[in-house]
């Protein structure tokens, strides 16, 4: 805190006066509803030129001169942090493997995508403990290459070539993760208010949702154990919940720990309650964005504190090698404490166990170490089995950690169509949720409008042909860019199957679309056709216009053709769970299960959607008016000409003529009746209401309802519904 501990009534920043500081809405009403997290990443907040396009800037870097400085950069120890064993890459490596393992799949939040790992609370996390050194040893390559490089690719780019500078041959590295230029508001990491003790995540005896660690500040585990008690079998639990959800099964985990600590050290020189000042975001102005200074003797080097657990897993720390399987296994482990006082493990010295060269002093040598999750690994029977087999079959073993890795640093990317740069691995994994290649050209436009109005003719309602779009493109989410209408991966188990898809529906709909489909593309000569992805957008699209021109407005929603269908076989099923919607605001479903408030998941849900507040408000209020329940319920369908895109949503959620009240002390759903005669006339969720309440939300609601401006609505929500239509189309 600036200012504390001095004597000086006048120091600089004592008085909090001035713009912003003060109390805020969110100190009186913390249950407020978080629309900020709707409002982050304007690109007016963005320093790079106007007009700028990171994928043409990357494609125009050397990658290989980029990559030969990083190699020389490892071995390039500096005097203010001096290189471990003179070789940084292992610091680099756990730069970038903490960089992206914040990732979890059940929302696909965190990750290395974005650079966040720049800003609060990341860049203070006490378990990114002096990764501030590490991407400042990193500025003179980010300044060499400037625009073309965004600190989250250098970041994974760092990690791939440290291990090349030992000796291991990565799998491959793509470039495309766009730096963002403010903290991200969005990612629920937790609701403690202090650092560490993971039992009260665990409070239920389950993890919570959509957490990933198992304490605040944290990647993962405690390497100390559950609750810094060093129980390797509570460890092992622990590892195999947060690695899972990150989508890493038992074989994946152990290589990936296997292969991140054979090389590089754990630092635990002295106490850090002792000894070591503040992380980087409280830390005084001149440490120029440095945190974590430590006043053990010099601070630096042998002298460092980190983790506060001490010493290498391997006797030669940086180079690549086979030893983490045997030192774990043939060693007998006993727990002993760090010279900072956390519990770790060393080899019995009836194990007669080789040792490691201090970091910093190759004529000393010191004990090799074992966290409480290493030891995991070999007292859990599973992940034992995986060990055995790894150390029996090191090629094995080198092509899982390489892989493992891969999949670790780019799964929060997306499709493969967002991977660029010369190094690319050829041939498609499952987790990348493959598309195979287009096999339809373009149809003419004359004949889309044909087939549109086939579309309208057929048995199908327009509100269903609406849904099944919906239910298509909806499941995108611009987290990990996972989900969308690209695959019609509706058409598969599990989406077919979600209850707000509502099956029976959807698989009539399905059928006469299919039909339609191959009778059109019969038709078409040579190779030109739609996939059953266009299909289903194309189908939900005519159905807007229709909808749009019945309430008079003759317009036309933009059709993009090219999309592609997914094969069954190359849709991970369990991977696919992860994109169910917790519920679904716009089609007015909330599973009874849920515990969070409507309109609260409604904020998360567009958030992935990546949605604007306007767009937000012309989504609800046209689907509504579109008659789009998912089981086809009137809640919130206030009007009496349900199918025509109309603003008489917002005119009924600003009416004071209605009065709104529970029908339940749950306060899910709400009925309003005429105010002067009593008549029952609505029912809506709190999703509908939350339009005529929040006042952010209300002030847009009354932008629509205004005279004059339901061509402004009709244009705003075809522009949105366009949006998410179109939002995984990385092809184009
Ligand atoms: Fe690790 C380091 C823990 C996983 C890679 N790690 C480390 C440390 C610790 C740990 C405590 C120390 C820090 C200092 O400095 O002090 N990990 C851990 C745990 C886990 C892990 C508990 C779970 C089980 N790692 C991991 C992974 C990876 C890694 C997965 C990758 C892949 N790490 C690492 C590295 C390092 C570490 C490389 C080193 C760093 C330096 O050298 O600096």
């Amino acid at each position: 805190i600036v200012g504390e501990g001095t004597k000086c009534p006048f120091m600089n920043g004592t008085v909090k006066n001035t713009a912003g500081h003060g109390t805020t809405n969110a100190d009186w009403w913390p249950n407020g509803l978080k629309l900020n997290v709707l409002r982050q990443h304007d690109p007016s907040h963005n320093p790079m030129p106007d007009g700028f396009n990171y994928k043409k800037a990357f494609n125009s870097l050397n990658l290989e001169e980029v990559k030969k400085d990083l190699l020389d950069l490892m071995r390039d120890s500096q005097d203010w942090w001096p290189a471990d064993y003179g070789n940084y890459g292992g610091l680099m490596i756990r730069l970038a493997w903490h960089s992206a393992g914040t990732y979890r799949i059940a929302d696909g939040r965190g990750g290395s995508g974005t650079g966040s790992q720049r800003f609060a609370p990341l860049n203070s996390w006490p378990d990114n403990a002096n990764l501030d050194k590490a991407r400042l040893l990193l500025w003179p390559i980010k300044k060499k290459y400037g625009n073309a490089i965004s600190w989250a690719d250098l970041y994974i780019l760092a990690g791939n070539m440290a291990y090349e500078s030992m000796g291991f041959k990565t799998y491959g590295y793509a470039g495309g993760r766009e730096d963002i230029w403010e903290p991200e508001q969005d990612i629920y990491w937790g609701s403690e208010t202090e650092w560490g003790a993971n039992d009260k995540r665990y409070a239920d005896g389950e993890l919570e949702q959509p957490l990933a660690a198992v304490m605040m500040g944290w990647i993962y585990v405690n390497p100390e154990g559950p609750n810094g008690v060093p129980d390797p079998i509570g460890s092992a639990h622990n590892v195999r919940t947060s690695f899972g959800r990150m989508a890493m099964n038992d074989y994946e985990t152990v290589a990936l720990v296997a292969g991140g600590h054979t090389v590089g050290k754990c630092h635990g020189a002295a106490s850090a309650d002792q000894y070591v000042e503040a992380e980087p975001e409280a830390s005084p102005i001149h440490e120029m964005s440095k945190g974590w200074k430590s006043n053990y003797k010099t601070g630096i080097g042998d002298h460092s504190t980190t983790s506060g657990l001490e010493g290498a897993w391997t006797p030669n720390p940086v180079q690549w090698d086979h030893d983490y399987f045997r030192v774990l296994l043939d060693y007998d482990w006993e727990v002993t404490t760090s010279p900072a006082g956390a519990p770790q493990w060393r080899p019995k010295d009836s194990s007669n166990p080789d040792k490691a060269p201090m970091a910093h002093d190759p004529s000393k040598k010191q004990d090799l170490l074992m966290t409480t999750g290493d030891i995991a690994l070999k007292e859990d029977p599973e992940y034992r089995k995986i060990c055995e087999h790894f150390r029996d079959n090191p090629e094995e073993f080198e092509l899982a950690f390489a892989k493992a890795w891969y999949k670790l640093t780019h799964r929060d990317m997306g499709p493969k169509s967002r991977y660029l740069g010369p190094d690319i691995p050829e041939g498609n994994e499952l987790w990348q949720d493959p598309l195979p290649e287009p096999t339809f050209t373009a149809v003419s436009e004359n004949s889309i409008n044909d087939l549109k109005k086939q579309i309208l003719n057929s048995d199908i309602a327009p509100e269903a042909l609406i849904r099944v779009a919906w239910g298509s493109a909806a499941t995108f989410r611009y987290s990990d860019k996972r989900g969308g209408a690209n695959g019609a991966r509706i058409r598969f188990d599990p989406q077919r199957n979600w209850e707000v898809n509502n099956p029976k529906e959807l698989t009539e709909v399905l059928n006469v679309l299919e039909k339609l489909r191959s009778d059109f593309n019969d038709k078409q000569s040579g190779d030109a056709g739609l996939s059953m992805a266009d299909m289903i957008v194309l189908a939900g699209n005519a159905a807007v216009e229709q909808a749009a021109s019945r309430a008079g407005h003759d317009v036309e929603v933009p059709f993009d053709q090219g999309r592609v269908d997914a094969l069954e076989e190359e849709t991970d099923n369990e991977a696919f769970q992860h994109l169910k919607f917790k519920a679904d605001g716009f089609r007015n479903y909330r599973p009874d299960d849920q515990k969070a408030a409507g309109e609260d998941l409604l904020v998360d849900q567009a958030q992935l959607l990546n949605l604007t507040i306007p767009e937000l408000t012309a989504l609800i209020g046209g689907m509504r008016a579109l008659n789009t329940n998912w089981d086809g319920s009137d809640h919130g369908i206030f009007t009496d000409r349900p199918g025509q895109l109309t603003t008489d949503f917002f005119d009924v959620v600003t009416d004071l003529n209605i009065k709104w009240e529970p029908l339940s002390s749950s306060e899910l759903l709400f009925s309003g009746s005429d105010r002067k005669t009593g008549e029952k006339k609505y029912t809506g969720s709190r999703v509908d209401l939350i339009f005529g309440s929040n006042t952010e939300l209300r002030a847009v609601s009354e932008v629509y309802a205004a005279a004059g401006n339901e061509k402004l609505f009709v244009k705003d929500f075809i522009a949105a519904w366009n949006k998410v239509m179109n939002a995984d189309r990385f092809d184009r």
